[in-house]
């Protein structure tokens, strides 16, 4: 039997009841069985956080295979920004569906692609003339975004920061910071990627933002050297770094450094954009204006999508033909993507991801003025964490984000994780979660805490 006879009875999207129910133990005997399959199947090196597996999902729920109802608190990982399903993206995905599903946009163009790319130039931040150019995942992208900065700058290096993540691509595996599970026995990785300091105020002493900007900028001075510098590529706020939310002032500095020494200014807004944080970009929070921005995840309502929107002079410079790929900008994720920013724009995302950040800031400060294994509470919007700390020493307490996040998911809570320490549980609600459910999981996350 397939999952398809199994449930083909079940529509997801927001209609589906918004509610915490759990019916079975978590995993139950449908998911338990799939995972046996599955691991004869697929390759071992595949994991998954939650053991259960979906068959419906919307608003603020996901549903499993055993009609378990599951508080989703993770998004998938900050890709379900407008709920899984959400109809404004079934119903323009549908009319695409029907018309064409593939030219390959170097063979034949369409328009849809064009308009994702004007939206993108409008709506990122800064007012200079911008292009775009389309492909499927965050790390496709990122891979891009450095290509283009080698070829207008002419020069080769690139640095990244501590605690960066920019995918499992062989260049962006070597841009990411932590070892284990991302690098651990897959090199050798990419030559001319160097690491710079990042400000991590909870673990850099408090230091200010200008500060730890001349630090990281002395080392790329000292290390690298501007002149062999093509582009300086950060996360706004570090993502599986562990919500890394610098101090002020620091991605302003660096961005000032960048534009005097003729290096392109990377911004990897792959989770944090698309209404997430509160803004439409993580940049806007910061008041500064990357040369390039690179987005994915929140793009699309789930389909895959990225892109890569710069200066137009930067953008432009590759030779006709040198940017490209078979499916980058498919036509379906383009209608996809279309709706989806409709649906941020028109459904008021950046307010509702505000509202969300509050009640979640609001309670989780609570929790940790109580509990000093709460060592921080950080985030903007719908993008927030605490770090968990033993509180004699402030050492990291991986064992205890592992219990709190398995409670959590026995409890019908799916909850992240993150941190290069791997000690911070992160919050990713879809911004379609309604405030019951919102409140509901967060006294699950309170309870695992004292539990734990
Ligand atoms: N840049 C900032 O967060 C993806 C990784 C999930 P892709 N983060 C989730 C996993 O375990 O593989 C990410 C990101 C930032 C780039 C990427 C990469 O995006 O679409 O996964 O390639």
């Amino acid at each position: 039997m397939t999952m398809t006879d199994n449930t083909a009875a079940i529509v997801g999207g927001p209609e589906l009841p918004q509610e915490r129910k759990l019916v079975t133990e978590i995993p139950g005997p449908e998911s338990k069985k799939l995972m046996a399959r599955k691991q004869a199947a697929v390759s071992k090196a595949v994991g998954a956080t939650v053991p259960v597996f979906t068959v419906a999902a919307g608003g603020g729920v996901l549903v499993d295979a055993d009609g378990n109802s599951l508080i989703d608190f993770g998004s998938g990982i900050a890709v379900t920004g407008v709920g899984n399903s959400n109809p404004r993206v079934v119903k323009a995905m549908a009319e695409q569906l029907n018309r064409f599903t593939h030219t390959c946009f170097t063979v034949t163009h369409y328009d849809s692609y064009v308009e994702v790319a004007e939206a993108l130039n409008r709506l990122t931040p800064g007012d200079f003339e911008k292009r775009s150019a389309l492909f499927n995942s965050g790390a496709e992208a990122v891979e891009n975004a450095v290509k283009i900065a080698r070829h207008y700058t002419g020069k080769q290096a690139v640095v990244a920061f501590d605690h960066a993540y920019h995918g499992r691509t062989n260049l962006t595996m070597g841009l990411t910071a932590k070892n284990i599970p991302y690098k651990s026995g897959f090199g050798p990785f990419a030559p001319e990627v160097y690491r710079a300091p990042l400000s991590y105020p909870f673990r850099d002493g408090g230091l200010d933002g200008v500060t730890a900007a001349r630090k990281a900028i002395s080392t790329i001075e000292k290390q690298v050297g501007a002149e062999n510098l093509a582009a300086i590529i950060i996360e706004p706020i570090q993502g599986e770094g562990g919500f890394i939310v610098p101090a002020e002032g620091f991605l302003p500095t660096l961005v000032a450094w960048a534009r005097e020494n003729d290096v392109v200014f990377i911004a990897d807004e792959v989770q944090t954009g698309f209404a997430r944080t509160g803004a439409m970009f993580a940049s806007d929070h910061e008041g500064i204006a990357p040369d390039i921005i690179v987005t994915a995840k929140g793009i699309a309502g789930g389909l895959p999508l990225s892109a890569v929107t710069g200066r137009a002079d930067i953008m432009d410079h590759p030779q006709v033909g040198g940017i490209g790929g078979t499916y980058g900008g498919n036509p379906i994720a383009c209608a996809a993507a279309l709706a989806t920013i409709e649906s941020y724009e028109q459904d008021g995302l950046v307010q509702r991801a505000q509202e969300i950040g509050t009640t979640m800031m609001g309670r989780l400060n609570a929790l940790a003025s109580e509990d000093p294994r709460i060592g921080d509470v950080r985030g903007r919007g719908a993008m927030v964490a605490i770090e968990l700390v033993d509180p004699a020493t402030n050492e990291p307490d991986a064992e205890l984000t592992g219990k709190i996040a398995k409670y959590a998911h026995e409890h019908g809570v799916i909850l992240l994780t993150c941190g290069t320490y791997g000690n911070v549980i992160r919050f990713l609600p879809p911004l379609t979660m309604p405030d019951h459910l919102l409140d509901e999981g967060l006294r699950i996350v309170a309870d695992a805490i004292a539990a734990a």
